[in-house]
């Protein structure tokens, strides 16, 4: 659910990179924070509880007035994929408006993807939140590395629900398919807040982003 401040003529999309421990969600945001120019991007900030880490910035699309009338802007975040930090990612993924989420490409790593990827669905139904009704994609990381699933395996593990979603083969630390991911998510929020509202399409840029 996107943040309108009228006042201030802002609206605010928040964006979650979710997955598990260590398949590169810090490093998708690291990679965008470091691209974006100074003047359009906040400060990269850790929200800190005890010993989980919660990276946030946030930062103004290319052309900033999107939607007409308003500046929109994009807040991202990251959540500490260690099963013990349930409770935090539950508090990041409130008023979530699309998912990223990030897989492990590497063999080894596949039910711990699936694992985190029924995390995502059961803590968003806890908030009344079907996945099936919110703007998310499958980014498969670390395609660089030799022991990797197939693209099509690793759809076949995470893409079956009602509707397929798009995909994003990367290799984060490189700053491949970063960019690309997070213009399809931005695209798939602004369609669905403009489908909601009634507004028209038409003047969405390709490439939101970068
Ligand atoms: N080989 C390889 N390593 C990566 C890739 N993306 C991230 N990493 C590394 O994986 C480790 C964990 O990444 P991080 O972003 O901290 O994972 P997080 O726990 O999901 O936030 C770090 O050492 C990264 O440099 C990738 O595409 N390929
Ligand atoms: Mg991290």
């Amino acid at each position: 659910m996107s943040f309108i401040n009228f006042a201030r003529k802002e609206i605010a999309f928040k964006i979650v990179y979710y997955g598990p421990a260590l398949c590169g969600k810090t490093t998708n945001l690291e990679q965008i924070h470091a691209a974006i120019v100074p003047e359009s991007r906040g400060e990269m900030t850790v929200l800190s509880t005890q010993a989980d880490r919660t990276l946030f910035f946030d930062f103004l699309p290319l052309k900033s007035e999107i939607i007409k009338g308003f500046t929109s802007k994009f807040q991202l975040y990251t959540v500490p994929g260690q099963t013990i930090y349930r409770e935090t990612r539950k508090l990041v993924l409130r008023n979530v408006d699309g998912v990223v989420f990030v897989a492990d490409s590497q063999w080894e790593k596949m039910e711990e993807n699936a694992e985190s990827f029924q995390d995502l669905i059961d803590n968003l139904a806890e908030q009344s939140v079907s996945i099936d009704k919110i703007p998310y994609m499958l980014q498969f990381n670390k395609r660089d590395l030799s022991n990797v699933a197939p693209a099509h395996y690793m759809d076949f593990m995470l893409n079956q629900r009602e509707t397929r979603v798009p995909t994003m083969e990367s290799v984060a630390c490189n700053c491949l398919g970063v960019f690309e991911t997070l213009n399809i998510m931005a695209k798939m929020i602004l369609a669905a807040f403009m489908k909601e509202n009634n507004m028209a399409m038409a003047d969405v840029p390709d490439d939101v982003c970068l």
